[in-house]
């Protein structure tokens, strides 16, 4: 199943929005313009804007409201990987040549400054002090995730507490953040915020989860880029994690960090971290995540934003990209 169709009802609310993400992006220098473009016309899961949407079906929903934050968010998130590819020197995003490696760093910093901005000047329409104050804390979190994330680098001895503060600030707050001020911004009571909050958060803990462990389960060709390749970086992940418990694997991992690995190497460190216990064990971490991001939507009114949020939440624990 493609995750699209999970929510194919809001197809036409999202249709309006790509559309509005690619006026956002445009400006009068045709260098920015065709960075942006290329980013964009990468596509991606959209889940940000789904998120705020479907959080909206929840109060009183006005597609021109929802989408003055959802379009921000989907910005915002844009901006911070084209940075982070600058940062993870990565050379292909979902199969296509990153902004960095098709112009250069520079051209790809002020690329996501120029998005990020374009996603504050949209979101300015909003009269909403605690919005922009919740948005503003996001993206303080999310950039202090990054610096923790580089004093963390090459660590193999963190624990598990390490890991996922990390991801909560780099994946799961924003996620999180869609989901509230999707029902803020549609005037849902507290409570409902509170539940929709947490399911973002939970979804988005499990989300990363999966993302890491798909680092070393799926090819170079179904991630778009060398599997291993947070293990190449030095970025610790929960897979590696659970792999170091054996000793023999220990030793590998520790040997290799940091190292200039070869093909053969890469590999066999990829193929050694998939067929452990490791995968499993990180999985069922994931899983309870998912399991407690199903539990707020049983807080929730039913209706259809209920279970496309549910379809969703499944379709994270199966996917494979
Ligand atoms: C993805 O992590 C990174 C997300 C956050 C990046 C945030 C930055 C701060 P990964 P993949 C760079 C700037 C923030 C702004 C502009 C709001 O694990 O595997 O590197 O997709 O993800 O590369
Ligand atoms: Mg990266
Ligand atoms: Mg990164
Ligand atoms: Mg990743
Ligand atoms: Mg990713």
């Amino acid at each position: 199943v493609k995750l699209k169709l999970l929510y194919s009802d809001l197809k036409p609310e999202l249709d309006m929005i790509e559309k509005e993400l690619e006026q956002a992006v445009d400006s009068e220098s045709l260098l920015l313009n065709d960075a942006s473009l290329h980013l964009l016309q990468a596509g991606g899961k959209r889940i940000r804007p789904v998120f705020v949407l479907l959080a909206g079906k929840f109060g009183n929903y006005n597609i021109d409201v929802m989408k003055q934050v959802a379009v921000p968010l989907e910005l915002i998130h844009m901006a911070s990987l084209v940075h982070d590819d600058v940062i993870d020197d990565s050379e292909t995003r979902r199969g296509k040549p990153t902004v960095k490696a098709e112009w250069n760093n520079s051209v790809a910093m002020y690329t996501g400054d120029f998005i990020l901005a374009r996603a504050l000047e949209y979101i300015s329409e909003i009269d909403s002090p605690k919005l922009h104050h919740i948005l503003s804390k996001t993206m303080i979190e999310v950039c202090r995730g990054e610096i923790i994330q580089i004093e963390d680098k090459y660590k193999l001895d963190q624990n598990l507490r390490d890991y996922l503060r990390r991801i909560k600030r780099k994946t799961a707050l924003l996620i999180s953040s869609s989901c509230e001020l999707g029902a803020l911004v549609s005037g849902t009571d507290e409570k409902t915020a509170a539940h929709l909050r947490r399911f973002g958060y939970f979804i988005g803990m499990s989300f990363q989860i999966i993302d890491d462990i798909l680092d070393f389960t799926s090819t170079d060709e179904e991630l778009g880029k060398p599997a291993g390749s947070d293990f190449i970086q030095g970025n610790i992940t929960l897979p590696i994690l659970c792999a170091r418990k054996n000793p023999e694997v220990y030793s590998l991992l520790k040997n290799n960090l940091g190292k200039e690995l070869t093909e053969p190497e890469r590999l066999h460190i990829v193929k050694t971290v998939r067929d452990s216990t490791a995968i499993d064990e990180a999985k069922a971490i994931s899983e309870r995540y998912l399991q407690k991001a199903l539990e707020e939507l049983a807080y929730l009114p039913k209706g259809n934003a209920n279970k496309t949020m549910r379809k969703i939440a499944f379709f994270i624990g199966k996917r494979k990209f």
